[in-house]
């Protein structure tokens, strides 16, 4: 008789997308003192005296330089508490995030 069992033929296709990541973007100013700039990279994002000098004297010759990408939350964390980190010693350095494409 007719027990052939015939399988769906709809595959279930999951569908996960991975979190936008978002860009800190570190912004020159005429004001913060490079190396201050340079020890806010390094507490706030691991970096090695390398890397943070690279970071910082590339937004210092061209306006902006990407420094990290994390998920948003973390992103806007670490940026708002690198910002605090100037504006405690009363210079205008700032970090901005925005999303990656
Ligand atoms: N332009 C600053 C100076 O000459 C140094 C600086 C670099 C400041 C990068 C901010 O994001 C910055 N003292």
């Amino acid at each position: 008789m007719s027990d052939v069992v015939t399988k769906p033929r709809v595959k279930v296709k999951p569908k996960t997308e991975r979190p936008r990541l978002h860009k800190v973007i570190l912004v020159n100013d005429d004001y913060t003192p490079r190396e201050f700039v340079v020890t806010v990279l390094k507490g706030e994002f691991r970096m090695s005296e390398e890397q943070a000098y690279h970071v910082m004297i590339t937004a210092h010759r061209r306006g902006v330089c990407v420094v990290a990408v994390f998920t948003k939350d973390i992103a806007e964390t670490k940026a708002t508490r690198a910002t605090e980190a100037g504006r405690a010693k009363g210079y205008p350095l700032q970090f901005t995030t925005e999303p990656e494409e």
